[in-house]
């Protein structure tokens, strides 16, 4: 059967491309869905594009990979990226394994955004790239 990676999005991210595209790009959210399939396709994996503005729902998603048995899981947590110890248990608490994932390089920005919980417990981070971070960790992943 056709491996699944999951695509998790956290909060506000459901506005890339319509706000503050000097930071995150212009490409919507639904575009990068669009690109991630396509490059599924012909790495033989198939993609599951999700997006909440809600923690828990981010939770949630991560037990069921674990349950559906995904090969991995993509995940730009947003700002829960620098807050969430529940996303960083539940991380912790699968066997799939986790890539982090952001548009911007948080590195390069406010101090705040310096720490990651999710990088404690992700296998990998790809930032900086844009739109392109997504597709990126989408090869990293179908590499696993
Ligand atoms: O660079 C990334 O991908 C981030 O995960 C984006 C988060 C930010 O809190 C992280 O530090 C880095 C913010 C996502 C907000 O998305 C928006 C999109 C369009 C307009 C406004 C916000």
């Amino acid at each position: 059967m056709t491996d699944t990676i999951f695509v998790l999005n956290g909060p506000n991210l459901n506005l890339l491309g319509l706000r503050e595209p000097e930071i995150y790009g212009s490409t919507t959210l639904d575009e990068i869905a669009g690109m991630l399939e396509d490059r599924a396709r012909d790495l033989g994996v198939q993609v599951d594009v999700r997006q909440s503005n809600h923690e828990g729902h981010l939770v949630d998603w991560l037990h069921e990979a674990q349950a559906d048995g995904v090969k991995a899981v993509l995940l730009n947590a947003g700002a829960y990226t620098h807050t969430s110890i529940a996303l960083l248990d539940a991380i912790r608490s699968i066997t799939t394994p986790v890539i982090e994932v952001h548009l911007s390089d948080p590195a390069k920005r406010e101090s705040f955004r310096h720490h990651s919980f999710v990088g404690m417990g992700a296998v990998k981070c790809v930032q900086g790239l844009g739109a392109q971070s997504y597709i990126v960790a989408l090869e990293a992943a179908a590499a696993l």
